[in-house]
């Protein structure tokens, strides 16, 4: 029942702007008078899905008809930003749609800038999510992607003297123009309730809260191809039956909307607060309703292809290849895993974090009230698992048998079943004399299995010694490992770059890597160079479209490495400087509409945008503006500017509502901007600029304009980074330490090309115990830029917190934990050698043009095809 056309006839601008002006008056969301800005954009945005629809469902009905493998990429994030000048380059209508705008008295760019950013992410990990399905889409392969569809995605960012403010982002107030909500997909997701056993001898999930989850779906259209892929987004609602009808008319409308409100609440924001039970309880709800509403779908899907007869056992070899890449890895609908279905080859695992505190684990307690069948599946799963641990490890050595158990198991302090237990008991009971038998330890056996014997054997020994009993310890909380649950439930286990791969290997899942060691891959990220080379740089494409010899550098990114024959040459630099000018000049007039500061377009644009986070040391970068700032001060105004490169400091990023330090690096930022950038001896020499709300869209501005950008976290903690492969792209060269995708851009640009600093990932334990020990000698220029803020010169606001967090020896939060301290040294000599390239605009710009010769590796295409190849195992089709 699709259409069968697959090319609608191409339109030309008069064809487009009639489209335009028919949505403007037949499918309105504004008065009739007046074809105002926002209108326009509506009406654009409509006409441009009408074309999307006919590829969309031509897709899906070959999809459907070949009955071929599919793959689905389940993420809590996706972080699309603007479609609009995406989609028409992508359908190459860019020129008809502008000529067409014209027409109608209004300029595309204006009209796309109206656009609302989609913010369902909060940074790389949704937009890596968001990069693989424009790759998906473009290499043919046959994907969708999963999520929710958060009303108010994370937060929009208000920056004041204060700091950071967050305010709710309303970005569907006038409607997602590219959504199609289809009624007829919801499924029921069922949360608290009871299991019982049922009289057929199976455990049924009965009583608890219903509700429906309804599917709305965006068009995701491939470049230069029909392919256009799907993102299928979740809505919470509920079943039409459940309003509480007799409870309005007696006048209880709360609680007549309760049901709705609760199931609507679902959605409503990314990552809400998760301090209370009842915010812990809410995030498990989302995790739990992407994966169920998801996995039924899937499910569906393949039971309505299979036809009359449903083969089970095909599921995994026809269709679902899931990759679990919520970072909170809710991975399964575990009743399907039960049931066998999605058994082996079915679902990966991505891991994009080594955070300790974002490797999620789950109080064991919430989740059996919200999930009771669920987790007496884990715990069966558990036991298996607990069974694999004692073959492998029961007879060779008793200690590792219990630190084995200790660290594998998904479940944390929960006893194991009785038979398990004493299995274990028995493995564990070691000879140490003849006659003697010691048992070596009961932690395996967890909390409630500490004999009520041996209680009472503590108690005697102290009543023994005539002292009182101990005060009673209170029980470790028990919890689900989320990660572990992934490793054991995935075929496949990756890291996202090479180090990070290692690292999850090595150490944090090294006991698994052991077991398993053949799950473990790594695919290092990458990102599309449609959004962020074509589409957000069209000077630099112009540039590298002329100097390759054609355009196909958009598909084939292998190309750009031609650039390098022409490093030296004279033409091209005199272009990549202009090019780069114009970038930064567009960037200037934001930056003055955003913030009210001037910038001079002559100075070096150095910029750090992403999240802030301790680990991104933020504050690093502007302890290193400080530092400069008060050597400038202390220099003749002649000295000062033979020593600086004219710089623009520019961070963008936001801090989660609840991380209190992070919120702290804003506010010092901003504090320093406002003491730097009114200081009259300084002028152009030094600005440093907050640019508020940072998105998708502000870093299409930013990442063009950009010619240094920093990449500084504490080696080993940044599992890639995405931006860094963006701003190589567009000829900015880094400065940045060995860590994350940092390393493999180091070597794919030249190390001549990139600034290292720092400590290595190898070194960090080593000095993080010298700190702790109490070694460390902090180098005098740390301690002088630290008392130089003391001493009030960036106001009055209280920085003990933040610099104290780099102080002292006590571990977490503080002791430096982060190492600032450490790096500080070797960051600032870096940095005078970025001024000293910098100055020699020959030297910089051959560096520049290197850069963007040694992306192709970090186009996301590549990453694509090794995921299809290795994890996947899927292949492209490409529509007839
Ligand atoms: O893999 C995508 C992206 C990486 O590039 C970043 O290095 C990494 O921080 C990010 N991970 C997350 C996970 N959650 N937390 N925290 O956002 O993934």
């Amino acid at each position: 029942g699709y259409p069968t056309i697959l090319n609608p006839p191409s339109p030309d601008s008069t064809s487009v702007a009639s489209s335009v002006k028919y949505h403007a008056e037949f499918s309105p969301l504004f008065a009739p008078e007046g074809f105002s800005l926002p209108k326009a954009f509506y009406a654009t945005a409509q006409s441009v899905r009408d074309s999307l629809i006919v590829n969309w469902n031509a897709t899906y009905e070959y999809y459907d008809r070949m009955n071929m493998k599919q793959a689905y990429y389940l993420s809590m994030e996706f972080l699309q930003g603007r479609a609009l000048l995406n989609a028409i380059g992508n359908l190459e209508l860019t020129g008809p749609y502008g000529d067409a705008l014209k027409n109608l008295g209004h300029n595309l760019e204006a009209v796309a800038s109206q656009e609302p950013d989609a913010a369902l992410g909060n940074g790389g990990l949704g937009r890596l999510a968001s990069c693989f399905l424009d790759s998906l889409a473009t290499l043919n392969y046959p994907a969708w992607g999963y999520g929710l569809r958060y009303r108010y995605g994370l937060f929009k960012q208000q920056i004041t003297t204060e700091g950071q403010e967050e305010v709710a982002e309303n970005w569907l107030e006038i409607c997602n123009p590219w959504e199609i909500v289809r009624n007829d997909v919801s499924y029921p997701v069922k949360f608290f309730g009871k299991v019982v056993s049922g009289s057929d001898g199976e455990r049924h999930w009965i009583g608890g809260e219903d509700i429906k989850a309804v599917a709305y779906d965006v068009p995701i259209p491939g470049y230069k191809t029909k392919t256009t892929g799907n993102l299928r987004l979740w809505s919470t609602t509920v079943p039409s039956e459940d309003f509480d009808l007799d409870a309005f008319n007696s006048g209880e409308h709360m609680k007549a909307n309760e049901a709705q409100a609760n199931a609507e609440m679902i959605c409503y924001v990314l990552y809400p607060g998760d301090e209370s039970t009842q915010g812990k309880i809410l995030r498990l709800k989302q995790q739990y309703t992407l994966c169920s509403a998801s996995l039924q779908d899937i499910i569906a899907r393949f039971e309505r292809r299979s036809g009359e007869r449903v083969k089970w056992e095909e599921f995994p070899e026809k269709y679902v290849s899931a990759t679990a890449t919520v970072h909170h890895q809710f991975m399964a609908d575990l009743k399907s895993v039960e049931e066998g279905y999605l058994e082996n080859m079915t679902v990966a695992y991505t891991n994009h974090t080594v955070l300790p505190e974002a490797l999620e684990k789950w109080s064991f307690e919430v989740m059996e009230k919200l999930l009771p069948r669920h987790v007496e599946i884990i715990q069966k799963i558990d036991e298996e698992l607990a069974h694999t641990i004692i073959s492998e490890y029961g007879d060779k050595d008793t200690e590792l048998l219990r630190k084995k158990l200790n660290v594998l198991r998904i479940l944390e302090n929960v006893e194991l079943p009785s038979s398990v237990a004493s299995l274990i008991k028995e493995k564990t009971i070691v000879r140490t004399d003849e006659n003697e038998e010691t048992e070596v330890s009961t932690e395996e056996k967890g909390s409630d299995d500490v004999d009520e014997e041996e209680e009472e054997e503590k108690e005697k020994d102290a009543k023994a010694s005539k002292k009182a009993p101990k005060e009673q310890v209170p029980e470790p909380p028990k919890m689900v490992r989320m990660a572990n649950l992934a490793v054991v439930g995935g075929h496949a286990v990756n890291g996202v770059a090479e180090i990070h791969s290692a690292i999850v290997k090595d150490e944090v899942f090294s006991d698994f890597y052991e077991l398993w060691p053949e799950k473990f891959q790594n695919k290092t990220n990458g990102v599309t160079p449609r959004r962020w080379i074509r589409f957000c740089n069209p000077n630099l494409s112009r540039i590298l479209t002329k100097w390759i010899g054609s355009e196909d550098w958009v598909l084939n990114t292998e190309k750009l490495a031609v650039l390098r024959k022409f490093a030296d040459d004279k033409d091209l630099h005199a272009e990549w400087i202009e090019a780069k000018r114009n970038n930064k000049l567009k960037l200037v007039s934001f930056i003055e509409e955003k913030t009210g500061y001037t910038v001079s377009p002559d100075a070096m644009f150095d910029i750090q945008v992403k999240r802030i986070h301790e680990y991104k040391r933020q504050l690093l970068n502007v302890l290193g503006i400080v530092y400069r700032y008060k050597k400038m001060k202390e220099m003749s105004a002649t000295e000062r500017k033979v020593k600086y490169v004219p710089r623009v400091c520019i961070f963008g990023g936001k801090a989660f509502s609840t991380y209190v330090q992070a919120k702290r690096i804003v506010k010092f930022i901003i504090d320093v901007g406002a003491t730097i950038n009114r200081d009259p001896e300084i002028g152009d020499l030094l600005k440093v600029i907050f640019v508020p709300d940072y998105n998708v869209s502000v870093a299409e501005l930013l990442i063009p304009a950009s010619e240094l950008s920093q990449h500084i976290s504490t080696a080993g903690m940044e599992a890639s980074g995405t931006s860094n492969m963006k701003f190589a792209m567009n000829g900015c060269v880094l400065i940045g330490t060995m860590d994350g995708a940092n390393v493999e851009i180091r070597e794919e640009v030249g190390e001549e090309n990139f600034f290292l600093f720092g400590a290595r990932a190898e070194e960090i334990a080593g000095l993080r115990k010298e700190r702790a020990e109490g070694k460390f000698v902090p180098d005098p220029r740390f301690e002088e830029v630290k008392d130089y803020v003391r001493s009030g010169v960036f106001g009055t606001f209280d920085y003990d917190e933040l610099l104290g967090s780099l102080e002292g020896n006590e571990g977490f939060g503080r002791g430096d934990y982060f190492l600032v301290g450490q790096d500080f040294p070797s960051y600032i000599e870096c940095q005078e050698k970025v001024d000293e390239a910098y100055r020699d605009q020959r030297r910089w710009t051959r560096m520049s043009i290197m850069n963007t010769a040694g992306s192709p590796k970090f186009s996301s295409d590549r990453t694509i095809r090794e995921y299809a190849k290795d994890i996947w195992n899927i292949k492209p089709a490409e529509l007839p």
